[in-house]
């Protein structure tokens, strides 16, 4: 990583790497305006959390692998500030769990989708799903409800990246298993997956593909057991607490 000026010893370097990144992602069009205020929202979080990979988020993590592993057609759902953050990332995950790559907007506008498509290809995608949106997603009355009908709509597992509560509970409606990123535990979004990695989703992307790796070998019964063991209001009880005290009981 070498796209600032700031030395990589800097205590704040990943941070203002971060915070770059993002500023160009609106400067290409590929990051909404909006998107510079999810990510200070998110920051907010990840200082709280001490900008580190909690215990319960990593373990989050490698049940999201074993679910992208059992999965009959995975996608990674990515939205502006996704393609700004960790382009080269999700490839990377799609590709190591055999998923789809889809982009869905938000502030969809044809401009914002096809420069996030072409981003996503000069960080090494085949195929970006997202342009076509022949499917909806049924009791969303905005631009989040556009899907492909062979994507995210016919989907059982979609990692669904710093979303909006609506289409996280549209999505559960669905009956498909998500896997949610978000640094705030609180938001309806992490409330309401079924997987929620309460991460940056710069550590958090790198971490399942490293999970999945590791699982690659592991029989379908070991995968539905690291599945079945998980419990999703135990790891956002987690995060809260680590939140407010400052501590994940591993120092
Ligand atoms: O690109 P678009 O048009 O689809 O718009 C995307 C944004 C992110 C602008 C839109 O989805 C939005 O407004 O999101 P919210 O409602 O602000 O929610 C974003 C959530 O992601 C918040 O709960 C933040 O805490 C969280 N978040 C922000 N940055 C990160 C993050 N979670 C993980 N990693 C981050 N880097």
């Amino acid at each position: 990583m070498s796209d600032i000026e700031i030395p990589e010893s800097h205590p704040r370097y990943q941070s203002l790497l971060t915070r770059h990144r993002i500023e160009e992602g609106v400067e290409k069009g590929i990051t909404s305006q909006q998107g510079l205020i999810a990510q200070g929202r998110g920051e907010a979080f990840d200082y709280l959390l001490g900008e580190r990979t909690i215990p319960s988020a990593d373990d989050a993590a490698r049940v999201a692998a074993a679910h992208l592993l059992l999965a009959t057609h995975p996608v990674v759902s990515v939205n502006g500030n996704v393609a700004a953050l960790c382009p080269a990332e999700i490839v990377e995950l799609a590709n190591t769990v055999d998923a789809d790559i889809e982009v869905n907007l938000f502030n969809r506008t044809d401009e914002r989708m096809q420069a996030i498509v072409d981003h996503l290809r000069e960080h090494g995608a085949d195929e970006v799903k997202g342009l076509t949106a022949d499917g909806r997603i049924p009791g969303i009355d905005h631009e989040r409800a556009k899907v492909d009908a062979d994507g995210i709509g016919s989907a059982d597992v979609v990692v669904v990246p710093l979303e909006d509560g609506d289409r996280a509970e549209a999505l559960g409606a669905m009956d498909k298993t998500e896997i949610v990123v978000d640094l705030n535990p609180m938001s309806r979004s992490a409330r309401v997956a079924t997987v929620p990695i309460v991460d940056n989703i710069v550590r958090a992307v790198p971490n399942i593909t490293a999970h999945a790796r590791e699982l690659a070998d592991a029989s379908r019964e070991e995968l539905e057991a690291i599945v079945a063991d998980f419990d999703a209001d135990a790891a956002l009880a987690d995060a809260e607490r680590v939140i407010r005290s400052g501590s994940d009981g591993s120092e």
